[in-house]
């Protein structure tokens, strides 16, 4: 019997040749099967598509979890380099800063050289300077000194000579220039004098005093007019006047060798002990007198 609803179909109905499309027992089987799985596979494939919707959830899970990521590792990376290439301006800076500071460490050592020899030679001026202060200050004090004693002589004694009373007195002042005895006599005769003839306590005492002043040393002797040429002991001034009192220093005269026959007297702190016997050609300064 045909039928043209599929409901109307029984499975009996499957057998007949009325079904052109199921027309033997194993179709009916296949169909049979095929319902049964009909019904447990639309539970397969909920299952499959919740676990596929819940992976795709996970997925876009990960997904958005990885592009977090990835922009937090991108930003961190812009920031790095962003850091290393304000780090490089940094050290180029530096870099240029060094140079800078290289070239004015070997400008200030140049410099410092160019101050150094200016000093030098700063230093080699103010000790010339120095030497001409001395020399001027030392200028000025015999100025000073030869004003002092024209004074003293109330201009009644040549320029450089000393008055007691009535006599001028000249200590010979020509630096380290020393003459025998005669030539000595010699100098002050020329000066229209002679040798001193210091026969007083009071021209012995004038004498040593002007000896001290001068602040020369012990062995500068001064000769003056005392000689015992003629006979060994007997000391007779230049005018051959006998000397009354000396003015020796201790152990004196000694005759040294035999060979000390003229006078001189030195500086002393004992202005009464001056005196010392010396050969006549022995180089010393002299004392001269003269009148005015
Ligand atoms: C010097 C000389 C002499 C003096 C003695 C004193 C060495 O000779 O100046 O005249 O008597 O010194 O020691
Ligand atoms: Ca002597």
């Amino acid at each position: 019997m045909a039928s043209s609803s599929a409901e109307t179909y029984r499975r009996d109905d499957f057998g007949t040749d009325d079904m052109p499309f199921c027309n033997n027992s194993e179709d009916l089987q296949e169909v049979s099967i095929l319902t049964v799985r009909g019904e447990t596979g639309s539970g397969f494939y909920r299952l499959a598509s919740t676990i596929l919707g819940l992976l795709s959830v996970l997925f876009l899970v990960v997904i958005i979890g990885m592009s977090v990521l990835y922009s937090e590792v991108s930003g961190r990376h812009d920031r790095l380099a962003l850091n290393s290439s304000q780090a490089n301006g940094e050290l180029e800076s530096l870099k240029a800063d060094y140079k800078r500071l290289a070239a004015t460490k070997s400008t200030l050592h140049e410099e410092f050289g160019k101050v150094l020899s200016e000093k030098k030679a700063l230093q080699v001026r103010l000790e010339r300077a120095m030497s001409q202060i001395v020399a001027l200050r030392q200028e000025k004090e015999r100025s000073e000194n030869q004003l002092k004693i024209s004074r003293d002589s109330c201009g009644r004694c040549p320029q450089g000579w000393r008055l007691l009373n009535a006599t001028c007195y000249y200590f010979s002042d020509e630096g380290l220039h020393k003459r025998g005895w005669e030539q000595s006599r010699q100098d002050c005769v020329n000066k229209g004098g002679d040798l001193a003839v210091v026969d007083t306590q009071e021209k012995q005492e004038f004498v040593s005093e002007v000896l001290q002043a001068s602040r020369l040393g012990y062995w500068d002797g001064f000769w003056i007019g005392l000689k015992d040429d003629h006979t060994e002991g007997v000391w007779k001034w230049r005018d051959g006047a006998s000397l009354e009192r000396g003015h020796w220093r201790e152990g004196e005269p000694n005759d040294f060798y035999s060979a000390e026959d003229c006078a001189a007297t030195y500086p002393t702190s004992k202005p009464l002990e001056a005196w010392n016997d010396a050969p006549c050609n022995h180089p010393l300064k002299w004392i001269c007198e003269m009148s005015p």
